[in-house]
């Protein structure tokens, strides 16, 4: 089949968006796809020369009449200028706010010209949590979604949410999730865990922004609490604005020995190899990215049973899901695995078999049946050409 050209649009820090957004493009890359990548600074993994893949940087001017720099007109100015003269055949935007709104922009400037070029939205859920707390952004998303010739979403919960949040009439198409197996997988670090855990100490992880949502002080209190029954460690990977806090509560609870805060790391899989248990406490997760790549490296997960949570981490068999807040029933469950090496590997092995439904190989198929499936409508069945 024709390779496609396609424009993706993300956010290019280390959130599990820009993440997505950029494995799925250098995955499409390498099955001969040309991928443009359109963003203000060139991706977190996007570090090295690839055949197929092209950065394209938008720079929003910042003229001294402008107290904020005008970044959605330039994102869609430089839109319509790499659709033009890169040919392409569809955009891919990830996130409703603003990528999508600008992308609608940018179809209906081309559409001047006698240019259709094909839209699709993947929302990943903050766009649509924070809207539902935020109802004056409300119009913008809901008419983005709505504008978008398709429209994806990471799990069925954030496709569920953003039809009780918002007035949608367009179709979403689930698509969840991946992982790179080549990457992340369980390899021998022993040299590694001796230095953290020298005492044969059980080791918990947890991977965030530390942004509010991550609960990053439930970690903390669910690993006092194993910690009183069963020698272990916590790692403590990321940085974020709750960091402070999480450092404060380490302090009063004299938990600094056995917590270390690595802030960010590239090299995530290294730390998840060691790893026994990973603790994903948040209070609003639409997929839970990270819990997935834990899965991969064969560490179970006990986390909170909101969003997509649920569709990734399975109750009594990748780990156990525990009410939002709930750090009595996360640390019980956590002890239970911990204590009985037998099923700590049943849950290892259970969590990699789930992981694998996620695997990159699986899920890029997908994206490319379902772009050629939006490439495929017929020009006046698209309702912008009538606008
Ligand atoms: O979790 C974050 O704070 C980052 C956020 C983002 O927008 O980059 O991640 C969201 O998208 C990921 C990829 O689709 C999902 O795996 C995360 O669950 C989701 N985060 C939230 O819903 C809080």
């Amino acid at each position: 089949m024709k390779p496609m050209k396609i424009g993706i649009v993300c956010y290019p820090t280390y959130g599990g968006s820009g993440v997505v957004a950029t494995e799925l493009g250098m995955g499409l890359a390498r099955k001969g796809h040309q991928i443009h990548f359109i963003t203000y600074r060139q991706p977190a993994r996007l570090k090295s020369f690839q055949e197929n893949v092209f950065y394209h940087e938008v720079s929003s001017a910042d003229y001294p009449l402008f107290e904020y720099p005008p970044y959605d007109t330039a994102l869609t100015s430089k839109l319509v200028d790499v659709v033009r003269y890169e040919n392409l055949d569809l955009l891919h935007v990830h996130y409703a706010i603003p990528h999508a709104t600008v992308a609608y922009m940018a179809k209906k400037i081309l559409l001047t010209e006698g240019r259709y070029v094909p839209t699709v939205t993947t929302l990943h859920g903050t766009d649509i949590t924070l809207v539902g707390s935020n109802r004056t952004f409300a119009p913008v998303v809901a008419f983005s979604i709505n504008k978008s010739d398709g429209v994806t979403a990471v799990s069925d919960s954030l496709r569920q949410q953003t039809f009780d949040f918002f007035d949608i009439n367009n179709e979403i198409e689930v698509i969840h999730n991946f992982i790179d197996f080549g990457r992340f997988k369980k390899v021998n670090k022993d040299h590694f865990k001796k230095a953290i855990a020298p005492d044969g100490e059980r080791i918990l992880c947890h991977t965030s922004n530390f942004r509010k949502v991550k609960r990053v002080e439930d970690v903390i209190k669910v690993f006092k609490k194993v910690q009183e029954a069963i020698p272990s460690k916590l790692l403590l990977i990321g940085d974020g604005p709750e960091r402070q806090n999480a450092e404060d509560l380490c302090r009063k609870l004299s938990l600094c020995d056995d917590i270390r805060f690595l802030g960010k790391q590239d090299a995530v899989e290294e730390l998840l190899a060691v790893s026994d248990l990973f603790i994903m406490p948040s209070e609003s997760e639409s997929f839970g990215l990270a819990a997935l790549e834990a899965m991969a490296c064969e560490v179970p997960v006990i986390s909170s049973n909101i969003g997509g949570l649920p569709e990734v981490n399975i109750h009594g068999e990748t780990g156990f899901l525990s009410d939002v807040g709930d750090v009595d029933s996360m640390a019980k469950y956590a002890i239970a695995l911990l204590k009985d090496e037998e099923t700590l590997n049943a849950f290892r092995a259970n969590a990699l078999k789930q992981a694998k439904r996620f695997d990159i190989e699986n899920i890029l198929p997908k994206y490319e049946a379902y772009y050629r499936h939006i490439l495929s409508t017929k020009i006046y069945d698209r309702p912008e050409v009538e606008l």
